[in-house]
């Protein structure tokens, strides 16, 4: 094997013409031969979570770690920039890191190969550690980062192996050559078992959800006791732009923390209601649920994290089991008839505590266990096989998905998730309204253009939403019939448009009679506040 003196002449700077050229395609490949094996320790790890559990696999587990490290600041502006794509972004963000630390590492390693091993099994340490200490993991979590560590470390030893440089006699001129035949070979049949196990790795998951995916299409929704109102006149003969008032699947938006959905299989589910006060502890099956009275509302989600004028909002229409019935069933009793808890923590699979108060789940308004969204049952995204749903509270205090866990303590003696994180233990809906339309520099022409949106002020309800161009007076947009409560409404005015750029506003007042503060206040700790504007160039 080649010395250490001769390999170091890798590290030389570029530009130092004493060198022979000849070393520096030998870094170039030093850099692939790293790309390569963090790829194959990628494949085999994936191979690996397949088996274990699919959020065992190191990205999964590193993202996991880091979103729930991530400062508030941080997680808004990911929010803000990127959207629902935050969770690709991070991804990407984490394999680009990944992919300089390999080509780092495997620059160095034709010269040091144990150093860049070593390397390679202090990332796998990294990987095992954040896995095993993520929501619901165990020591066999680490499995998959170690088997891929000791993969990577394998084939960076083998590639690096090809790249030492040999003694030169028949070829002269150069001090040395490597073997870059053999380097070819070892390299493309790494790339080759890689992308083969990272196929077989993805099949297997798949594979591993089906039993989900099963229990899933098995569900029958029974028809509801108590079926929603049908849905309410709209504001107006269909107005292009104009959200509907049933917000389909597809665009409802979502927001969590899970890098992987979790995929549950309704048969084997459980939920426990436990806790101070609860003198009857519950456990109850997915069929228990579906056995017991349902109920079908139209609800309307907010995201706590939405700007004014943000997407983070939707209308469904649930079907579930009435919470506070299990409660009291529980033996429960809210603090206002005594009960000794007056904090509700919802715990999902993955982890996540979402705290909402007893005496608002309990005070008569329609706060569900959720098995159903507009009409099939919930899809994995949104919480299959039951979520939580408390009308009139934002969703990261109200709404747990994939929900698995009921525990009554007290705000003093308990921080869920996102309080740990900087926002309010409590916070109600804000009113808001929204301009769909006109566009943000719509040009539209002038004359009639009608001026839409939704607003919303759940459990409070909507009474009044205004529009005012330039500044001027206000002008009261014409309501969509209530539906209830607790969901939003949509709302046109018809703007007598003139040429000129001109800024549309918008406020909502609820049924207490409070009308939106013009105050901007930013998403944390407890909503955001403002009026929405638009501006728009009339033609
Ligand atoms: N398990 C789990 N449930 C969760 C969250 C989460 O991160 N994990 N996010 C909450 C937040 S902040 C909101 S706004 C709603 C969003 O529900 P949706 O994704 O169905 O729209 O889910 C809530 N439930
Ligand atoms: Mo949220």
């Amino acid at each position: 094997m080649a010395g250490v003196s001769s390999d170091q002449k890798v590290l030389v700077p570029e530009g130092d013409t004493a060198r022979p050229a000849v070393h520096r395609p030998r870094a170039a490949l030093g850099a692939l031969s790293g790309l390569i094996s963090g790829l194959s320790a990628l494949a085999a790890a994936e191979l690996a979570a397949a088996a274990v559990r699919p959020e065992a696999g190191p990205l999964t587990a590193v993202g996991g770690a880091f979103i729930d490290r991530t400062p508030p600041w941080l997680k808004d502006f990911a929010v803000r920039n990127f959207g629902t794509h935050d969770k690709l972004v991070l991804q990407l963000g984490i394999l680009a890191v990944l992919a300089v630390l390999a080509m780092a590492v495997g620059s160095v390693s034709p010269g040091y190969r144990r150093t860049g091993c070593a390397a390679v099994l202090l990332f796998g340490a990294v990987g095992a550690v954040a896995a095993v200490e993520r929501p619901g993991g165990g020591p066999l979590d680490a499995l998959p980062s170690a088997v891929g560590a000791l993969t990577a470390c394998g084939v960076l030893y083998l590639l690096a192996g090809r790249l030492t440089l040999r003694p030169s006699r028949a070829e002269g001129g150069a001090d040395g050559h490597f073997d870059r035949r053999g380097f070819v070979v070892a390299a493309s049949g790494a790339v080759a078992a890689s992308a083969g196990a990272g196929v077989l790795g993805r099949r297997l998951s798949v594979s591993g959800a089906a039993g989900a995916v099963a229990s899933r299409k098995g569900t029958v929704l029974p028809a509801p006791a108590s079926p929603a109102r049908p849905v309410p006149a709209g504001a107006g003969p269909r107005i292009p732009g104009l959200s509907p008032f049933t917000t389909p699947v597809k665009d409802f938006y979502r927001v969590d923390t899970a890098l992987v959905v979790p995929r549950i299989d309704a048969t084997r589910w459980r939920l426990r209601i436990h806790g101070k006060g609860v003198t009857r502890p519950l456990t109850v099956g997915f069929d228990d649920l579906l056995r017991r009275e349902l109920i079908e509302r139209d609800i309307t989600l907010t995201c706590v994290s939405n700007e004014v004028g943000g997407r983070y909002v939707g209308n469904a229409r649930w079907i579930g089991v009435r919470l506070a019935d299990l409660l009291r069933e529980a033996g429960v009793r809210p603090p206002s008839e005594g009960g000794p808890a007056d904090q509700l923590v919802a715990r999902s699979v993955d982890g996540m505590t979402i705290g909402s108060p007893v005496e608002t789940v309990m005070d008569g308004r329609d706060a569900l266990l959720a098995v159903g969204m507009n009409g099939e049952p919930l899809p994995f995204d949104h919480g299959f096989p039951v979520r939580m749903l408390v009308p009139g509270l934002y969703g990261y205090v109200s709404a747990c998905k994939w929900l698995q866990d009921l525990e009554l303590t007290t705000f003093a003696d308990y921080d869920a998730y996102w309080v740990k994180r900087s926002w309010s233990p409590t916070a109600t809906i804000k009113t808001q309204s929204r301009i769909d339309t006109p566009r943000p520099f719509a040009s539209p022409r002038s004359g009639t253009v009608p001026v839409a949106g939704v607003a919303w002020a759940q459990h409070r309800g909507i009474a009044r939403v205004e529009v005012r161009v330039d500044g001027g007076e206000w002008h009261t947009a014409r309501l969509a019939s209530e539906d209830s409560k607790d969901t939003w409404r949509q709302w046109v005015w018809e703007w007598p448009a003139t040429s000129g750029s001109h800024t549309l506003e918008v406020r909502a007042t609820d049924q207490d009679g409070d009308t939106q503060t013009d105050r901007r206040a930013g998403t944390v700790p407890d909503g955001a506040t403002g009026w929405h504007s638009v501006v728009v160039a009339v033609t």
